[in-house]
């Protein structure tokens, strides 16, 4: 019931009950089926590392079969997690080099269009760039990006020596966090938990720093700065989104997931004449293309496609019986959406060996075999096309609603808007913009759709906070219209006077969550523009709805960059509660506290890194904790 009351876009409202009445199942249903939840497994609380278990474990039984206590428990259980998103965006990053070495050996028939960032990165690196050609540079680049993700010897990640602040590096040495690589730390982290592994909870608070570094500068920073060498660095555009771009007279294919390689080639052949000529002759006015999940950030942030929606919207997108192709790649691919897309014969084509469907067309693509790139492109082209002449018409249900956005807030993009670092400081420090909030991550069950991300945003720029966005979290900003320049007459009067005078929003869009380094790096720049450590500056890392194991490693990579948390919902770390929370049973635990929860939330970490998480599920109230923390803050400097 509170689902289709607050969730704030009318065309996910009409979807959700439309698909209910219909009785096709969705996310919403089987999350009513798992009530209640298991309280062990919602607190972190079930230990399941080695076979003498099941252990569960609470007040009474503080300890599993092998002797481990509550607090190792805790650790191991949120380090994993952490690792497990680390070998995600671990995987992407890998796709996205080798495809680069494959451009620049001429194996695969994409052209280097981000020459800029080529030789930015190559320079930061100290690579020799004079008398070499792009492609020889890029290559060079895209060897040391490979090695920052496999190596196992202790030498710093090159990357984090390039990017990070030197306070923060001499922090993580004092701490002993300096991470080897992407792939060594996903082994030492499974190394350390498993039975037998550390019983010292403490090593796996480093350990998930650790990681987290890792986790930042090997895969984060890894995929987006490959993308960016790959396809270019985006730039502002204006775009049209949510679910009103699909066309009922039009062939719809909606491309999903996170890996932007092969839907880069899929787009330019849907745009060749030969096509175009095909959806003609099967009936169709013309091609939709729209975009889901971060491969949708991607394309939208490069080339203006329209996005509909995030991971819990990709079954409503195919329940609106309009759609007549889904091309995924790899990650938040639910398998839900193919027991919608069977209800509605809508097509699926998977694009990656890791990401398989049953009953799915599968036409991969190899970055370390991909002469047939352009072939296989074309071939998903060509069926997307044909798929519709077979859509069920008496099946359509398409909301109206369409939102206008001002995308595309590469790292270098918001940078130039403000004239320069120094501009940006400027308007923060006469107070113009009081903060930068990054507000990004998935959406949960657990928490009406998208209603948090949506209130807290419009609390914060009320507030003259500037706020960034990506991931699930921008679709439903994007969906809102508080990425448009008209969203400016949302905010308060110093942000409403900075938006205004420059035709940009409130809320930036800066991509896909890997491109959560776009905003990293403008904190970092920002800190050091200013002369002050990070910890000191008005950011804050805001999570509202976190959902996926990748989103652990987001933000404890800003806590390691002295970025304060707000997160909307416990996770996996089970902090005290203000007060009880749907779905969590309250006992004892729950309002009491425990030594992870006083590491992470109370002076532990805060005195080692200069920040903390705060656990706040109403969003209302989360507003104002971030208020408080970037006055705070200000306070603090003098501003
Ligand atoms: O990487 S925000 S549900 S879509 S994990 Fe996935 Fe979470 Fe969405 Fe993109 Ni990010």
């Amino acid at each position: 019931e509170d689902v289709l009351r607050l969730t704030p876009n009318p065309a996910s409202k009409d979807l959700l009950e439309y698909l209910h009445q219909e009785g096709v199942e969705t996310w919403l249903d089987r999350y009513e089926a798992q009530q209640p939840m298991c309280g062990y497994g919602l607190r972190g609380l079930c230990c399941r590392m080695c076979q003498w278990g099941p252990c569960r474990l609470d007040n009474k039984r503080q300890r599993g079969i092998c002797g481990r206590d509550l607090s190792t428990v805790i650790m191991a259980n949120l380090v994993r997690s952490l690792v497990a998103g680390l070998a995600a965006h671990g995987r992407h990053a890998h796709e996205v080099i080798l495809t680069i070495m494959a451009a620049a050996e001429g194996k695969a028939n994409l052209p280097l269009k981000g020459e800029e960032r080529v030789l930015d990165v190559a320079n930061r690196l100290g690579l020799t760039t004079d008398g070499r050609t792009i492609k020889e540079i890029a290559r060079e680049v895209a060897e040391v990006l490979l090695e920052d993700l496999g190596r196992l010897t202790m030498t710093p990640i090159r990357i984090l020596t390039a990017y990070a602040p030197r306070e923060r590096i001499e922090t993580w040495q004092t701490l002993g966090v300096l991470p080897r690589s992407g792939a060594y730390e996903i082994m030492e982290t499974l190394h350390m938990t498993t039975l037998g592994g550390t019983s010292d909870w403490t090593s796996l608070t480093e350990q998930e720093l650790r990681a987290a570094l890792a986790y930042c500068y090997s895969t984060l920073f890894g995929s987006s700065l490959a993308t960016e060498m790959l396809f270019g660095i985006p730039r502002p555009k204006v775009a049209t989104v949510n679910y009103g771009i699909l066309k009922e007279d039009h062939v719809n294919i909606l491309i999903h997931g996170h890996s932007p390689v092969m839907v880069e080639k899929i787009l330019e052949k849907i745009r060749t004449p030969e096509i175009q000529e095909l959806a003609r002759k099967a009936g169709a006015k013309g091609i939709v293309v729209g975009g889901m999940c971060c491969t949708g950030e991607e394309l939208l942030a490069r080339y203006g496609v329209p996005t509909v929606t995030n991971i819990m919207g990709q079954e409503l997108a195919l329940g609106t019986g309009a759609v007549d192709t889904v091309v995924v790649d790899m990650q938040c691919v639910i398998p839900g959406m193919k027991i919608v897309a069977d209800c509605f014969g809508t097509q699926v084509i998977t694009t990656c060996n890791s990401n398989r469907i049953p009953g799915a067309i599968h036409i991969p693509f190899d970055p370390e075999n991909p002469e047939g790139l352009d072939e296989d492109a074309l071939k998903v082209a060509r069926l997307a096309v044909e798929a519709f002449a077979h859509r069920d018409r008496s099946k359509m249900h398409i909301p109206r609603e369409t939102t206008e956005a001002m995308v595309g807030w590469s790292y270098e993009a918001i940078v130039d808007t403000f004239g320069g670092l120094k501009g940006l400081l400027e308007l923060l420090r006469e107070g113009k913009i009081k903060g930068i909030a990054t507000v990004v991550g998935c959406n949960t069950p657990k928490v009406p759709y998208e209603f948090n991300h949506v209130t807290i945003v419009r609390r914060l720029i009320e507030s003259d906070i500037l706020v960034t966005t990506t991931g699930c979290c921008s679709h439903a900003l994007l969906n809102a219209g508080l990425c448009s320049p008209a969203a400016a007459s949302q905010a308060g009067p110093g942000l409403q006077e900075v938006c205004r005078s420059r035709g940009i929003p409130p809320v930036l869009a800066v991509g896909g969550c890997v491109d959560n380094t776009r905003t990293l790096r403008l904190f970092i720049d920002l800190a050091e523009e200013a002369g002050v450590a990070m910890p000191k500056m008005p950011f804050v890392f805001v999570g509202p709805e976190p959902g996926n194991e990748k989103t652990v490693g987001q933000g404890v990579t800003f806590l390691a960059h002295g970025i304060s948390n707000v997160i909307g919902f416990p996770g996996p770390i089970p902090v005290p509660l203000p007060r009880p929370v749907a779905g969590a049973a309250p006992d004892e635990y729950d309002r009491g506290s425990n030594p992870v929860a006083d590491f992470f939330a109370g002076d532990g970490l805060y005195e080692k890194v200069g920040a903390r998480i705060y656990t706040e599920p109403y969003p209302k109230l989360a507003a104002q904790t971030i208020r408080m923390l970037i006055r705070r803050q200000r306070l603090a400097l003098g501003w």
